[in-house]
């Protein structure tokens, strides 16, 4: 049933969900097969330094991508931590700073200045133009990140870096799943790094893992992420503790027996926010090509503050007053955080373009715990919403004054 403007809980009205619904819930695969191989993981006692399901889910990875290698790691961030080591790069690394922070800290977490490059307003992802335009010969790498799962162009990128002789690594912590050019993500540059976050739509709680066909580059990754050990007493070098659990690791695989009905479910949900916004005045959302693979894990619109009614922040206001999380990723770019404000300052007159996206862009609730319903009660809320757009500036302008 469509809501009357006035029955909106910014505006007084009681909030459409009574629990919050949100960007990320996890996804949850067969929840009696990952309890047998909990029992599995308890009687065998072992939990940890590659597994028997540490080994299985690498395995069914590399096979589901294409891949030569696979190797687990605890989280995305330090997979990407240990790639960068593991490839040797020191100086300068160039990178969108349209990302999760986590891209940026890996780079200054170990001394490299992370350089920012502006994206492509069309794809959200680092713009070739732009990477021509900043790359040096201070430049050790690129790092490409597929934004919402949508590919880079890999073709320009690696033109661009072959010119300086540079590698390539990707962030591909949206990616799981999807491909480009009919080959799956996870084959492009030296290596690329997945995330299986809780958020992530195909999660192993925590988790990640490099990818790659380099044997030496895997076999480096291997012993890094176990603290440089390669024998029981033997320390080849400078390690780090990045395994992956065997909890983890039996999620992973319960995961992936589903990744089938995942994605369904996403691209169910993509397409009915598709039918309900896309005719909306003002909002695009970033389409998924559907000739090639995709997890629709991200619903993601862009906001053109000349024909929405609402800015950006203002609809994030509405929907968090009906239980709707709503985010701002990736608001306001890495280059905005610290200590990159501080230690390059000029760096937002230098991304116009992701200055403007980061201030348009809303993330929608997505994955197997949004159904129908709640898609059609969203896009009720934006009709509503815009057309009590007046009342609702004034309230917001009355909350601030009140400090709320
Ligand atoms: N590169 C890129 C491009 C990335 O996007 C990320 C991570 C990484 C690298 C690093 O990957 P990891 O090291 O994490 O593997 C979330 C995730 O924590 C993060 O993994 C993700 N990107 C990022 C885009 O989103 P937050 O701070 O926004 O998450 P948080 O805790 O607010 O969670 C979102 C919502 O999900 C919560 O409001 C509630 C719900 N939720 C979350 C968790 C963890 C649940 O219902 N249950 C849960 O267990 O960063």
């Amino acid at each position: 049933m469509p809501f009357a403007s006035l029955e909106l809980a910014i505006l007084g009205g009681t909030p459409a969900f009574l629990e919050p619904l949100h960007v990320g819930r996890p996804n949850l695969g067969n929840r009696e097969h990952f309890l047998r191989r909990m029992e599995d993981m308890l009687d065998r006692r072992c939990f940890s330094n590659n597994g028997p399901f540490v080994r299985e889910f690498e395995a069914r990875i590399a096979e589901f991508i294409g891949v030569k290698h696979c190797v687990a790691m605890c989280n995305a961030t330090i997979g990407l931590a240990i790639a960068i080591r593991a490839m040797d790069l020191q100086g300068e690394v160039l990178l969108p700073a349209y990302t999760f922070v986590s891209t940026a800290h890996v780079l200054q977490w170990q001394r490299i200045k992370p350089v920012f490059v502006d994206l492509d307003p069309v794809t959200h992802n680092i713009c070739p133009k732009a990477l021509e335009r900043a790359i040096s010969p201070r430049s050790a790498a690129v790092i490409g990140v597929h934004v919402w799962g949508r590919p880079c162009d890999t073709v320009n990128i690696a033109r661009i870096a072959k010119s300086y002789d540079i590698p390539v690594l990707y962030d591909a912590a949206h990616a799981f799943g999807c491909s480009h050019q009919g080959r799956m993500i996870g084959t492009f540059g030296s290596c690329e790094v997945f995330s299986f976050h809780a958020t992530k739509f195909l999660n192993s709680f925590e988790g990640g893992a490099v990818v790659t066909n380099d044997e030496r580059l895997a076999e480096r990754l291997r012993y890094m992420r176990n603290f440089g050990f390669t024998g029981y007493d033997c320390v080849l070098e400078l390690g780090i503790n990045g395994k992956m659990t065997e909890a983890c690791a039996a999620m992973g695989v319960t995961s992936l027996e589903a990744i089938n009905d995942l994605i369904a479910a996403n691209r169910r949900n993509y397409q009915r926010y598709v039918h309900h916004l896309e005719q909306m005045p003002g909002v695009r959302l970033v389409a998924y090509d559907e000739t090639e693979r995709n997890n629709f894990q991200y619903i993601v619109a862009e906001l053109d503050p000349e024909v929405f009614p609402l800015t950006r922040d203002e609809l994030v206001d509405v929907l968090h007053y009906e239980n709707v999380l709503a985010r701002k990723y990736f608001w306001p770019g890495c280059h905005r955080m610290q200590p990159y404000a501080t230690e390059q300052p000029d760096a937002c007159t230098l991304l116009p373009q992701t200055e403007r996206v980061a201030a348009r862009v809303i993330v929608f609730p997505n994955g197997q715990s949004v159904g129908d319903e709640d898609i059609d009660k969203i896009a009720e809320i934006i009709r509503s919403a815009t057309l009590a757009a007046l009342q609702i500036k004034s309230r917001i302008r009355q909350l601030a004054e009140q400090g709320c």
